[in-house]
């Protein structure tokens, strides 16, 4: 088997569900460049921070020669929500730490398969493009949604990466788009925050209870729809997701009940939420939007 291969088999034996290989060529601007125009991002102020490196991934790692592009089932089965809902992929283990342990052991998987590699991994924090690098390495499409939909798990995927400095010969990417005349994403968006492929981040349900930085935009109020934490309509709605998989991730297993109708005390809440997204977010966040659930 050759090298990339061997790693790629690794990467499954660790637990991620699609592995593809792409060279670090610049991103095309326009989406970006587009988005950030319209002021989609908010007050996400990072994302207009570092363009340039995440435009182009030479710039973020000099000695990167091949992206190695990791995707994660998340897909936690059937969730039974009450009248709040957290969104799916804050229900298990923050996805943060659970993706950068199983990228580390890759790491030192590739360590030892490449003696002296130079090599970094990345998930979701830095400048990176991820949708885009997974779509080249071939592991999916982008769809209407904006999300990177697998054929096989759908869009419950987490996404991370590792840049490496030896040259692996790069995968097919993913050219053909299977969201063809469906457009059910854009029409469930409970706040008109979707057009296909552009997501205006100050109007979607997610960035406003994760996200968002100060006052509960007004919007919230007027279409609250019972997503607390984040929001998974336009996956819930979207046919590729129909046959999702249950992921087989034990960190990926809701650990905290999918609705919280009324607000913990800190300590409380500290102690529940203990390595979730949630904790991550914060208890001044929660308690914020909990105030407009009656
Ligand atoms: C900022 C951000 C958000 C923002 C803005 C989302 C957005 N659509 O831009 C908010 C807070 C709203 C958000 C919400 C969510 N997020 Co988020 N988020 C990010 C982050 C940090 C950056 C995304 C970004 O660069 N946005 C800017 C736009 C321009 O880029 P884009 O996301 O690639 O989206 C564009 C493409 O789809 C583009 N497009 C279409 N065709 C093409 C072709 C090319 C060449 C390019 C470049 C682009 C492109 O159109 C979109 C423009 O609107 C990434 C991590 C990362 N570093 O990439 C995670 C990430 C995208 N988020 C993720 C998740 C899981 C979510 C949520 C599902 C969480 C939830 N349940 O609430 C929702 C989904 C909402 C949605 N429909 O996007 C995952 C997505 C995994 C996947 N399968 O796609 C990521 C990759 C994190 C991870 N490491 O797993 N997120």
């Amino acid at each position: 088997m050759e090298k990339k291969e061997r790693i790629r088999s690794k990467a499954l034996e660790l637990g991620f569900s699609k592995v593809g290989f792409t060279s670090p060529e610049k991103i095309p601007e326009k989406f970006l460049i587009q988005w950030l125009s319209r002021r989609a991002e908010g007050t996400m102020a990072y994302m207009r921070r570092n363009i340039e490196l995440r435009l182009d991934p030479r710039k973020l790692f000099p000695p990167v020669k091949t992206i190695i592009s990791l995707a994660v089932n998340y897909y936690p089965g059937k969730i039974h929500y009450g009248k709040t809902r957290i969104s799916r992929y804050a229900l298990g283990r923050d996805y943060h730490r659970v993706l950068k342990k199983m990228m580390k052991r890759l790491f030192y998987y590739i360590k030892e398969e490449i003696p002296g590699v130079k090599a970094r991994f990345f998930v979701d924090s830095a400048p990176v493009m991820e949708r885009e690098l997974a779509r080249r390495a071939g592991l999916g499409w982008i769809g209407k949604n904006t999300m990177l939909i697998t054929k096989e798990y759908g869009s419950w995927v987490f996404l991370g990466e590792i840049f490496i400095s030896e040259a692996l010969p790069p995968d097919e990417p993913f050219r053909k788009n299977h969201c063809g005349t469906c457009s059910l994403c854009v029409e469930s968006c409970p706040t008109g925050a979707l057009k296909p492929y552009f997501l205006d981040a100050r109007l979607c349900l997610s960035y406003i209870t994760v996200e968002h930085k100060g006052e509960v935009p007004e919007i919230y109020r007027l279409k609250n729809s019972g997503w607390i934490f984040g929001c998974d309509t336009c996956q819930e709605v979207c046919p590729w997701n129909r046959r999702a998989q249950r992921t087989n991730i034990k960190d990926f297993e809701p650990r905290i009940p999918p609705s919280l109708d009324s607000l913990p005390s800190k300590k409380e809440f500290e102690k529940r939420f203990q390595g979730t997204a949630l904790k991550r977010a914060g208890y001044e966040k929660i308690k914020k939007i909990l105030t407009f659930i009656k």
